[in-house]
C-alpha cells in the first residue's frame, strides 16, 4: 500500500522507552556545565564534570515553531541522580504563551512533575509509568527524576507554545524536590 501522505516517513515511537527514531528527529543534550544555575546547591554542580549529561530530549517538529493549530510530540529521558540533595531535573519552563497547555505520559521510572501557577503556588504530580499528566497553558513545568533508574516521558504540545525559560532562570520555581531522610520532599525555596 502506497501513502503520499506529506507526514508518513515522519518516525516512530518505540513504546518500551518512549525513544523516537528516523531521519526527522530532533535532538537535544543537557549537561551539568548547562544546569549548573538552576541547582540551589551551585557548589556540589561546579565540582561536577560539566559534561555529565542529565537529560536528553527528541522532538518530531512536523510544522515551523509558531504554526497556529500544530502539535509537536517529544521524549525526554532523565538520568538518575543528585547534586547534593537535589534530583536531577529539567531546566523547567513556562510556555511562551500562557493559553498554550501541554500533556505529559511517563514510560519508565518514578519522578516528579513540579507544577507551579502564576502566583508562585508550586506542587508535584508522581511520575509512574504509565501515569499521564495534563499541564495547564499558564503552570511552569519542571520533571525531577527521583528513582533509582532513567526516569522517560513522553510530551505533546502545540507549535505555537513558545518556551519562556528567562522566568525559571530569574526566580526559579517556588519549591525544589530534595531528598529527605531518603525521600523524595517538596521544600519551599526561600527565593
Ligand atoms: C516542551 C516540553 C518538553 C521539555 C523537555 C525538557 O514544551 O515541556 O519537551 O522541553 O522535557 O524540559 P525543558 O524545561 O528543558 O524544556
Ligand atoms: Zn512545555
Amino acid at each position: 500500500m502506497d501513502s503520499n501522505s506529506p507526514f508518513s516517513s515522519l518516525g516512530t515511537v518505540n513504546w518500551l522507552d518512549g525513544s523516537l527514531s528516523g531521519a526527522q528527529v530532533h535532538e537535544s543534550v543537557k549537561t551539568v556545565g548547562q544546569l549548573v544555575g538552576a541547582f540551589h546547591e551551585r557548589e556540589e554542580a561546579e565540582r561536577l564534570d560539566p559534561s555529565t549529561v542529565i537529560y536528553r530530549v527528541q522532538w518530531f517538529a512536523p510544522e515551523p515553531a509558531g504554526t497556529d493549530g500544530g502539535l509537536y510530540w517529544g521524549n525526554t529521558a532523565i538520568e538518575p541522580g543528585r547534586i547534593g540533595d537535589e534530583y536531577f531535573m529539567t531546566h523547567g519552563h513556562f510556555h511562551g504563551r500562557r493559553d498554550r497547555g501541554e500533556f505529559y505520559a511517563t514510560v519508565q521510572g518514578e519522578g516528579a512533575l513540579i507544577l507551579m501557577d502564576a502566583t508562585r503556588r508550586t506542587w508535584f504530580e508522581k511520575m509512574t509509568p504509565g501515569s499521564l499528566h495534563y499541564i495547564r497553558g499558564d503552570w511552569a513545568h519542571r520533571v525531577a527524576n527521583t528513582g533509582a533508574e532513567r526516569l522517560r516521558f513522553l510530551a505533546c504540545w502545540p507549535t505555537d507554545a513558545g518556551h519562556d525559560y528567562e522566568s525559571i532562570a530569574l526566580h526559579g520555581f517556588g519549591a525544589r524536590m530534595l531528598c529527605r531522610e531518603g525521600r523524595p520532599t517538596l521544600v519551599e525555596s526561600a527565593s
